[in-house]
């Protein structure tokens, strides 16, 4: 038996792990974290899990008939083949695509979280490698924050201003009286941040504002978001409708003349829009308590104390970013941001609009200082792209224009898909749409470490080594942590990292000087560090050497923690310190984007019924309005298949939580199996029971791998409890193009039928092809 020790970095955090025979038997939290998460048990058990893929393999049907759009692409078996034919058939199909179509038939958004680690990262590696070798159409904007990325230039002029200038956790505590956050402060979500963290400190800063008196009200549908330690105030929503309830809340204090008129007079423009729009002036209906509490399904009175409340100390208004995640979620940003101008507290310490306060491990407690270089993508020959959730549009609409941001251009028309280090078997909103969009391409090439629904749904699949199998270094999105990642374990034998895949390929293109630079996996991690020394190095901050970092494992690099107040300039004198809006003010009315003409993204914030909510017609039908929230036992849909991650499943399906008197209705009691269905699709979950939600409201977490009844599609069943097979591909507007997840409707009922077996975790159909034997090592020419 061969054991290895090691320490390794992820998303969720640092851990000194142990594997026997290259499968991992321990897993505990690195010196550094005080409190690890319990993700890093993901790892027990998965890396030698029958789910692995080991050999290169090729869907039957395309070997047989050629690239071509195809309904069997999910359903064919696959034959293992050797890497060299692998290499050949993708680097020939990729130079036929590219010759016959051009270079923007070519899809390589690739949108994906992948591993950490700085060198091996998935999306980095394939940008560079498809920019090395032609080009291809890209993707824009994330699934975390599109509608936010986009409006908020208009609003504020700058995008990243929700991750960079709104107050820190240390403000809040010093300065702070009340943080009343839409969508809550679901601690499960802290476990990560991307590239990595440290060692996970947002709990403990959350709780240390509530021992210093902080007050906080969580606005959502459901109790749980956040910490029993905060003892927060609970305002049950309805989901979609917190447009409505700031609207409320702003009438209230425009009505009552308690707002903060020397904010909105001279650091805003267009406040005297929106306060006749509020009066009513403009449609004919004044955002009184009432009207939104008619709406929200809350309680009159507490909105306009609520208000109250906002304006009488200094408050924060924080919205997550869930809440774009809907249709028209721009609003939610801009309605929240009116909110906080008036209610007094924006350009004070601690004080006015934030977002994302438990989105993310590190958003708001460090400053945004990421010292870490990167693998260069290269510059990239084509310039089509995509907003990213536009994917299954693309796919069936080529040549379709589409509006995004005041531009209008046509989609490309894609023959060729290829993805390394994403899921959208995970990601996506309305599956069984995609799946008819994923019949469209010719090819579809994957790199996957696992026989996931991604993978599934490829016709040329290169397995691929895990963080674990590979030697590399990592630091998260402004944490101070550098961590030396150790091999702890051999991947199997026939597979490799996505470079060694890379690097092969543009030898065959004729850009392996391009792509690799002459420099192996090593010698590129060596590279990288020096180019990290070197940087901070700029900022006056002192690195150990390369082997010096290598053997002390981890190296904590000085962050700076003195944080500007955001607005505190703009508030001090709006004249002499402008904005980049067009107005240099924040503009609670918008020329440009009102300009844009949209119908469904006006130039202020205003309340718009989303498609599906609980007061719209189509909830007679399907009463319920499913939210479908990050999973607490995993990253999105990474490690389904590890030990913490199975130990939440009931009957090895995903939970759906249900309010007793939903429950009731339906007869439904804890562990019952149910099938969450609407025109879309539908899908089976357990039932846990739970006054936690707000009635009418269910919640199954994203993250269970897309397991249809075969073959899939519409009218099929997923087996395992995936809510993307009813969630809406509805962008959230015209103006960013986002994802709409949240907004979604659903019926439950018991499920009676015989309960299908569970395949998520199965390998498909694997065929031998002779002389598929283990890969070559490819080395340095
Ligand atoms: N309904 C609903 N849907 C949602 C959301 C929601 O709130 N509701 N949230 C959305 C959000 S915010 C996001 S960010 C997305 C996340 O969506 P994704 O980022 O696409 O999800 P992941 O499961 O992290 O996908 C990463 C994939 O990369 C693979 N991988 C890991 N390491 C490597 C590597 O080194 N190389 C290669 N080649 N592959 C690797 C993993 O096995 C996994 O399959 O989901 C979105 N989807
Ligand atoms: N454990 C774990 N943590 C994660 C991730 C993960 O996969 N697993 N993913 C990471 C990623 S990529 C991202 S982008 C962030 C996402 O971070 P968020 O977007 O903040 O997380 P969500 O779980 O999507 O939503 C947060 C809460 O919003 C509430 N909510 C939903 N709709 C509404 C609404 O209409 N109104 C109100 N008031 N509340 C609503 C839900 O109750 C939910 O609990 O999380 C990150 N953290
Ligand atoms: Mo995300």
């Amino acid at each position: 038996m061969t054991r290895r020790r090691g320490r390794t970095a992820s998303h969720w955090g640092t851990y000194l792990v142990t594997a026997e025979d290259d499968e991992v038997v321990d897993v505990r939290g690195a010196e550094a974290d005080p409190d690890p998460s319990p993700l890093g048990a993901n790892y027990l058990g998965a890396l030698r899990h029958r789910a692995r893929i080991r050999r290169p393999a090729v869907r039957l049907g395309w070997l047989e008939d050629g690239p071509g759009p195809t309904r069997t692409r999910g359903s064919d078996p696959y034959v293992e083949v050797t890497h060299e034919t692998a290499l050949d058939l993708v680097a020939g199909e990729l130079d036929r695509v590219r010759r016959q179509y051009g270079d923007e038939a070519v899809f390589g958004g690739s949108y994906g979280w992948g591993s950490a680690g700085r060198f091996h990262h998935a999306q980095s590696q394939i940008h560079r490698f498809l920019n090395a070798t032609g080009g291809y159409t890209r993707s824009v904007n994330t699934y975390s924050h599109a509608a936010g990325d986009v409006v908020l230039p208009h609003i504020v002029g700058d995008r990243e201003w929700f991750l960079r200038s709104v107050p820190r956790w240390s403000q809040i505590a010093e300065h702070t009286r009340l943080v009343v956050a839409f969508g809550g402060l679901p601690r499960r979500s802290v476990q990560v941040n991307p590239g990595g963290v440290g060692a996970h400190l947002n709990a403990r800063q959350q709780d240390a504002c509530a021992r210093a008196g902080v007050r906080f009200v969580v606005v959502s549908p459901s109790r749980d978001d956040s910490a029993p330690s905060l003892r927060a105030e609970w305002l049950p929503v309805r989901p979609n409708t917190d447009v409505a309830m700031m609207l409320g809340m702003a009438h209230t204090l425009l009505r009552e003349g308690s707002y903060d008129r020397y904010f909105v007079e001279k650091c805003c423009v267009g406040f005297e829009y929106f306060a006749r729009y509020l009066r009513g002036e403009t449609d004919g209906v004044e955002k009184t308590a009432r009207w939104a509490a008619g709406i929200c399904g809350t309680d009159e009175a507490a909105i306009t104390t609520l208000a109250r409340r906002l304006a009488s100390e200094r408050s924060l208004v924080s919205v997550t970013w869930s809440l774009q995640r809907q249709h028209h979620g721009e609003m939610t940003y801009w309605a929240g941001i009116a909110l906080a101008a008036m209610a007094g507290s924006l350009g004070k310490p601690g004080g006015g609009f934030g977002s994302g306060y438990s989105s993310m491990h590190n958003a708001h407690l460090y400053d945004r200082f990421s010292p870490a270089a990167s693998l260069p993508q290269l510059r990239p020959p084509v310039s089509a792209f995509i907003p990213v959730a536009r994917i299954s549009d693309m796919l069936l609409h080529p040549g379709r224009h589409f509006d995004y941001n005041g531009t209008t251009q046509p989609y490309p028309d894609i023959k060729a898909v290829y993805w390394a280090g994403g899921n959208p078997f995970h990601h996506h909103q309305d599956l069984n749409r995609l799946l008819t969009a994923w019949q469209r391409p010719e090819t579809v090439v994957v790199h996957e470490p696992f026989w996931n629904a991604m993978a599934k749904h490829a016709d040329i699949v290169f397995p691929v080594a895990t963080s674990l199998e590979r030697e590399d270094f990592a630091i998260g999105t402004a944490d101070p942590w550098l961590t030396a990642m150790d091999q702890v374990a051999e991947a199997p034998e026939g597979v490799v990292t996505d470079y060694e895949i890379f690097a092969e390929l543009s030898r065959r293109l004729g850009a392996w000087e391009e792509f690799t630079e002459g420099r192996d996996a090593s010698e590129w991690v060596r590279h990288l560090y020096d180019r990290t020394v070197d940087r901070c190095a700029a900022r006056g901050i002192a690195l150990p050497d390369y082997d010096t970092f290598r053997k002390a494992g981890q190296v904590e690099v000085p962050m700076p923690w003195e944080h500007p107040v955001a607005f505190s300039e703009l508030r001090d004198d709006p004249d002499a310190h402008p904005l980049t809006t067009p107005s240099g003010k924040i503009e609670l009315f918008s020329e440009t984007v009102a300009a844009f003409g949209y119908d469904d993204c006006p130039g202020f914030p205003r309340w718009m019924e989303p498609a599906e909510w609980l007061g719209s017609p189509l909830a007679r039908k399907y009463p319920l309005h499913l939210i479908s929230t990050q999973p607490d036992t995993k990253l999105h849909s990474q490690f389904d298949h590890g030990a913490h991650s199975l130990s939440g499943k009931v009957r090895g399906r995903e939970v759906a939580r249900l309010h007793p008197r939903d429950a009731a209705e339906r007869g439904l009691a804890d562990g019952d199996l149910v099938r969450i269905h609407n025109r879309r699709g539908a899908c089976l979950a357990a039932v846990e029971v739970t006054e936690g939600l707000r009635q009418g409201v269910v919640q199954l977490p994203t993250g269970a791998w897309y397991d249809p009844v075969s073959p899939g599609g519409a009218g099929s069943l997923d087996k395992h409890g995936n809510p993307n097979v009813l969630t809406p591909d509805l962008a959230t507007s015209k103006l960013a193009q986002g994802p709409s997840a949240h907004t979604c409707l659903v019926e439950v009922e018991r499920f009676t039928g015989a309960v299908p077996p569970l395949t998520a975790h199965e390998p498909p159909e694997l065929r031998k092809s002779p002389g598929s034997g283990p890969a070559p090592r490819p080395g340095k020419r």
